[in-house]
This record gives structure tokens, C-alpha cells and sequence, in this order.
């Protein structure tokens, strides 16, 4: 799919590609097979390229690839998991993005959700329709349960109406499943962005002047698929140098037509951009032509990724280094 995205300009790529093909076996036999030819078909595959998407929630493209499916637990909307409760139950419900080029639009029919922490660390609790969740990020949330059956949809944003995924929350001993085409009211909700969260008082950061700004753009474009920071691939040499205990605010400007869910290993950020209240996160959306800001103290020295969390951006170079020494 990464050298369907670079338009086959990748020929170490494509090869790697060939050689998993083959291991799948999916298809006509390929007989030329091997290392000798590694066919354009081979290379390609099903085009997995997604034309023409668009969400208004993430102002633009919502991503790049057309997955054939989307799963909630390793499950298909036709066999989803579902999970029992009795009416009134209070249950606690853990939601992790581990997609690579998906957001998702999560919702669960008949019910608000109260969110209760992001990226592991608590907010003060705040109830929603729905969530929109980027990859990478997570977003635990209590509900009480009410008395039915009732489909917790992940809707993959602007992937087009049928590409989501479903689980099943229900209080009856039923065994019929809602359709995989369900779409309850709660998904065209209120959605709680993550910047309007204001962080536990327990793990709010000080209001406090960075010792050190680090300002990066984010660049790149769909056609080139040369995603980047600061039109510079990525290199293991090259390191923002940052010292232990410095107040460090990053501003990573997004000068593409394109959404990122941003993401720094080791360290849990505040937002603190103009309308920021200093929501803690490890991973943030950045929209289209809109900067993040982002304030931690560097207390965790090593070498830690600074990356875009859709898998095929940073394998296309949008990743960089951050590195401190004790
Ligand atoms: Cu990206």
C-alpha cells in the first residue's frame, strides 16, 4: 500500500511489497514470482488508495488508504464482540485508536459518554455523544447502562457511511446482532474535542514561560507522498537538542492540506495554544493549516520519537528525534 501511496517510486519498496504478496497467496499464481521480476502486479495488488475523501470534523482528506475492513477487537461488524451488563451497571469503557490511517468517530447508541481521562491521564469529567479519536490516541469513558440492546459504532471519518466498525453493549440474553449498517443518533451528537478538556487538578502542569521553543512545520502533499517535518526526511542524525529539566514548548505548524495526529514518545504534553486549557496528551490532532502548541518538561532523558501516528506518513519521513542526556 506504501508504494501504491509513493506511486511505485519506491522499487526497494514495491519489492518488499511483491515478496508479501506472494506469502498471502491471494490472487491468480504469479510464475515469475521471485526476486528476478517482481511484477507491477505484484507491486500493486488491489488498489488501496482512497479516492475522494472528506470530513468536515478533520477539515479535509480524513486519509489515505481504503481499508477492506474496519474492526472493533479484531472483529467483523457481522460477528461483533459483544459484552453483557445489567441495567444501571456503571461500566467503564477503554477506547484505543490502533488503526494506521483511520480516525474514528465513536459512538454508543442510546447513551452520553462521561470522559473521564485521555492518553491514561484524568480530565475533569465532561459527558459527550461522541468522540472523535485519532491514532494513537485514547479516551476512557464511563456509562450507565441502560436497559437494551445497544451498538457502540467506530465510524471511520470520512471513509465514506459503510466503513465502520461495531461492538454490542446489551442487558437481554438476545442473540440478534444490530446491522453492520447501524448508525445511531449519538454519532451526529455533540463531539468533545480533546482541547476542551481541562486536565485533573492532580496532573495539571504550572503555568510556567518555556525555557526553550522548538518550532516545526509539518510539510508534505498527497501527490509527492513526502510527508515530512520541515521538508527534511528523516535521518537518525538529526536531533533537536533539548536539556533535562528545560521547560520545552513545541509549535509544530501543519502547512499541509492534510490532518495529523501528532504524537512524542516519553513525555505527556499540556496544550497550550491560544484556547487551550493544558489538557494532557501524548498524541494530538493537528488540522489542516493550524498549529499545535505543546509545553512538557523534559524530565526522561534518551532519544524519543517525535512522529505523525498514520503509519504511512511516518514511514514516508514525517518523523524526527528529540534527545536529551541525564
Ligand atoms: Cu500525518
Amino acid at each position: 500500500v506504501l508504494a501504491q501511496l509513493h506511486g511505485g517510486k519506491h522499487p526497494a519498496m514495491s519489492m518488499e511489497m511483491g515478496g508479501d504478496h506472494q506469502q498471502e497467496g491471494s490472487g491468480s499464481p504469479h510464475p515469475s514470482g521471485g526476486r528476478s521480476a517482481p511484477s507491477r502486479r505484484a507491486a500493486g495488488g488491489p488498489s488501496r488508495i482512497l479516492r475522494q475523501s472528506h470530513s468536515r470534523l478533520l477539515d479535509g482528506m480524513g486519509g489515505n488508504v481504503d481499508f477492506p475492513y474496519y474492526l472493533i477487537n479484531g472483529r467483523l461488524p457481522q460477528s461483533a464482540q459483544v459484552f453483557r451488563a445489567k441495567p444501571g451497571d456503571r461500566v467503564r469503557l477503554r477506547l484505543i485508536n490502533a488503526g494506521a490511517d483511520t480516525a474514528f468517530r465513536v459512538a454508543l447508541g442510546g447513551h452520553r459518554m462521561t470522559v473521564t481521562h485521555t492518553d491514561g491521564y484524568p480530565v475533569e469529567h465532561r459527558d459527550t455523544d461522541a468522540l472523535l479519536i485519532g491514532m494513537a490516541e485514547r479516551y476512557d469513558v464511563i456509562v450507565t447502562v441502560k436497559d437494551g440492546t445497544f451498538p457502540l459504532v467506530a465510524l471511520a471519518e470520512g471513509k465514506g457511511a459503510r466503513a465502520k466498525a461495531l461492538a454490542v453493549l446489551r442487558t437481554d440474553q438476545g442473540k440478534g446482532l444490530p446491522a453492520p449498517s447501524v448508525h445511531p443518533d449519538e454519532l451526529d451528537g455533540r463531539l468533545l474535542p480533546a482541547h476542551s478538556l481541562r486536565p485533573h487538578e492532580s496532573v495539571a502542569l504550572r503555568d510556567e514561560k518555556p525555557d526553550r521553543e522548538i518550532r516545526i512545520r509539518l510539510t508534505g502533499n498527497m501527490k509527492d507522498y513526502n510527508w515530512a517535518f520541515d521538508h527534511q526526511p528523516y535521518s537518525t542524525e538529526h536531533r533537536h537538542a533539548v536539556r533535562q529539566d528545560e521547560r520545552v514548548r513545541l509549535t509544530l505548524i501543519n502547512a499541509t492540506d492534510m490532518w495529523h495526529p501528532l504524537h512524542l514518545h516519553g513525555h505527556t504534553f499540556a496544550l497550550t495554544g491560544l484556547n487551550d486549557i493544558g489538557t494532557r496528551k501524548d498524541t494530538a490532532i493537528v488540522l489542516p493549516h493550524r498549529k499545535l502548541v505543546a509545553d512538557f518538561y523534559a524530565d526522561n532523558p534518551g532519544l524519543w520519537m517525535l512522529h505523525c501516528h498514520n503509519q504511512y506518513h511516518s514511514e514516508s519521513g514525517m518523523m524526527t528525534i528529540l534527545g536529551y542526556r541525564r
